[in-house]
Formats: structure tokens, sequence, C-alpha cells
């Protein structure tokens, strides 16, 4: 058994320059090992709370120089001397130091780079990767499957300097590609695409999960532009590749309508449901993440009895990775799939158990990075080890999206897929 014997964090910075938080842990036997956690930009507000500063004088008030001081100096004493590799028992020792329904006391992204460090740290002593780690320690997969990624080509929202509502334009491979070849057409449709919005004089600059952020008349040509790179390549939409959205819906929605550039007249929701069929058929759109505003729990309900059969029905700020708000998701059956994302919540142990009751579900789990990310690769494990359907780690450009993409493929080669 190895015990933890040090833990340091301090303040580093995103991928935005936004400050960030990396914490690391120390053992008896002298392995030493870090991680980084990732932030939001257009984050759900039942997610737990991430521990800002708020000093205007310094970084604009988004310091984490609290978070740093609760991880040395309230979180660090707790668990100095505690076995890593119990995990529940360690996020248990956070949740109960922190006290609060929502992470507000320590603050979630404390918490977090402490929970990730702890489970590098067990897998250190266990003397695994990280992926398998996972796997046996939590059970979730019986055998290794690699994940598909959705690559993030296009950012509107609050993600892209254009002008789109929708915040994620994604294009999916087909589920029968092995990995290395599915990111092989991801960097291809990549590397087309930029040349269509230079032969079109569209806006090619990118935003900030390293996708293209052109100004369009509407969300649609998005997809047309899509098309047309597809059309150069010996791939087909809707059979060797599939699109997606995150519509990140909360960001146009307001007063009870979805005001979008494709009507001029905002949408209620039954309209917005009627409108997501009409571009689902057209566009062989296979998933809408936040298609529908967090708190519209009958329009959810509604949007995933009618489209079901035909695309995954994703709820990210809709769930924000909460047990509580995921229960009820299922029992009311309000969607299909869900984005994992750790600083949603705060610590590994309840991620996981969120995990177990999305698969128990039936639904589709996919692990995302943060638009705020470091050049952790933590979650390219986690997702291998707790058995993805998916992972959305961005576009396949930009040093902390690849870094992910080039794990999933170092795995692959492991496992020998
Ligand atoms: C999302 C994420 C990641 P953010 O909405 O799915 O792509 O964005 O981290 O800004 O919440
Ligand atoms: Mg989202």
């Amino acid at each position: 058994m190895a015990v933890i014997q040090a833990v340091h964090a301090r303040e580093i910075l995103d991928s935005r320059g936004i400050p960030t938080i990396e914490t690391t842990i120390i053992l008896d036997t002298g392995i030493m090992v870090s991680a980084a956690v990732p932030s939001g930009t257009s984050t759900g507000k039942h997610e737990a709370v991430e521990l800002r500063d708020g000093d205007q004088t310094r970084m604009l008030g988004k310091g984490v120089l609290k978070a740093v001081k609760n991880v040395n100096e309230v979180i660090a004493p707790a668990i100095i001397g505690q076995d890593p590799s119990r995990q529940t028992n360690l996020d248990q020792i956070l949740v109960n130091l922190d006290g609060t329904p929502n992470k507000s006391k320590l603050g979630s992204n404390a918490m977090l780079s402490v929970s990730q460090a702890g489970a590098r740290a067990g897998a250190a002593i266990a003397g695994m990767s990280l992926y398998q780690y996972f796997k046996e320690k939590y059970q979730l997969i019986s055998g290794y499957k690699m994940p598909i990624p959705a690559f993030n080509l296009i950012n509107g929202g609050a993600h892209g300097a254009g002008n789109l509502d929708f915040q994620e334009f994604h294009v999916v491979p087909a589920s029968n590609k092995p990995f290395h070849v599915a990111l092989q057409i991801g960097a291809e449709i990549f590397m087309t695409l930029e040349k269509v919005l230079i032969s079109k004089g569209a806006v090619h600059s990118t935003g900030i999960e390293g996708g293209f952020a052109p100004n369009l008349y509407t969300n649609t040509d998005a997809f047309q532009l899509f098309f047309e790179a597809v059309k150069e390549m010996p791939y087909v939409i809707g059979q060797d590749v599939f699109l997606g959205i995150d519509a990140a819906s909360n960001y146009f929605y307001s007063g009870g309508k979805y005001k979008i550039r494709d009507r001029s007249e905002p949408f209620n929701t039954d309209q917005i449901i009627e409108y997501y069929k009409e571009i689902q058929e057209k566009y062989h759109v296979f998933s809408i993440e936040d298609g529908l505003a967090e708190d519209d729990w009958d329009g959810w309900k509604k949007l995933t009895k009618e489209l079901q059969s035909v695309a995954v029905i994703v709820g990210d700020d809709f769930l924000t990775t909460n047990k509580e708000r995921v229960l009820k998701a299922v029992q009311e059956q309000a969607c299909t799939g869900i984005i994992i994302k750790p600083n949603q919540i705060g610590t590994i142990s309840e991620t996981v158990e969120v995990v177990k009751i999305a698969k128990d579900a039936g639904w589709q789990t996919i692990f995302s990075h943060r638009s705020g990310e470091t050049t952790d690769d933590f979650m390219a494990d986690f997702a291998v080890g707790c058995g993805a359907d998916y992972v959305k780690f961005g576009a396949p450009s930009r040093g902390e999206r690849v870094v992910k993409y080039n794990r999933l493929l170092k795995i692959e080669a492991e496992l020998g897929m």
C-alpha cells in the first residue's frame, strides 16, 4: 500500500488564457502525479460551482488562487496519509469537507483536480495504465472498445467569433471505422473544409475549440459546407460520416422562445422541435445536443419522443452530469444520450455513478472536454476505461484537443485494435 505524502496545487492557464488549477500528489513511495482541470464557457446553471477569486484587480476576477488555497490548506491536511486507490473514500472526504450541495465552498475545480490526480496515483500504485485502472476498478465494461469521435469542425454560439447560433457542428465517422481511420477522416474533412471556406471567401478564423467560425446566412448553411467538403472526398454523408449539433440552446433562448437566424420569428418549443425534425431528415443529423433549454422539461420529453428513433437526443447543460437530474431524465424519458463532464459535478466517483445510471438506462455516453482545456489527456483514458460510446474533444487541431485524440491513438495501438 502507498499513501499520500504531499499535495500541491497551483494556478495555470487554460487554452483560452484563463486561469485553471493543476494539482500534484506525491506518494510516500516517491511516485508523483499531476492533473489539470478544464473549464466551460457556456456552462449550465445546474453545474457545480467553479470557484474564481472575483478580485477584479487580478486576472479580471478569474483567478483561482482561492481554489488553490483550498487544496493546499484545507484538502491537503485531510487527505495526507490516505490511500488514493480508495477513490470513493478520497472523493467522499472532499465532498464532506465541502459540505454544500453545489461544491461552492471548496470549488468543483479544486476538488476535481485532487480527485483526478488521486485516480492517476491509484493507477500508478496498481502499475496500470489509467484506462486499464478504470476498467478494473469500475467494471463498467467486460471488454475494451474504442469510442467514436465527434469532431466539432464549425464553432458558433458562445464559442465562435462568427454569427452562427448553434455552438457546435459535428462530423461523426460511422461506427464501423477503427479509431485511427475515424481520426483520419475527421482530419481530412477538417483540412478540406478550410479549402471550401477559402474558396468561398468566407471568414475562416477558428473558434475556441479549434473548429472554423465562419459568418453564414443560416445555421443550416454550416451543414451545406460539410456536404460540399465531403463531396470532394471518397466519403458519403449518411454512410461513412454523420452530422451532429450541440445547439447549446440556452444561448438563444429567452422568454420561452428560441431565436435563431434561420427564421425571422422566434420559435416556440413545438416549432423548434419541428425544425429539428426537418434538419434531421435533410442533413442526416444523427445527434442533437441541448436542442432545448436546460429547464424545458416538457419540451425535452416531446423532443425525445418524436426523434429518438432517428437521432440521439443528448443532454449536456440539461443534465450537468448531476445524478438527481439524470435520474429524473431517465424516469421521464427526456433524452437518450448524455455528455459526461467530471467538472460539472466535481469528483470522479460521482461522475462514474452517473455513467452507470446512463448505461443502465441504455443511453449513449459521450465523454467530453470543455472549451477551456489544458494538455491533460485524462479524458481519453477515462473514456476508454469506462466504455464511452463517443468522445467529444473538439476539432482535430490545437494542442489541447489533439493531445486527447493522440492519446486515443496510443491506447488503440496498445490494445491492438
Ligand atoms: C459543450 C462544451 C464542450 P463548454 O457545451 O458541450 O464542447 O462547451 O465547455 O463551453 O461548456
Ligand atoms: Mg454542450
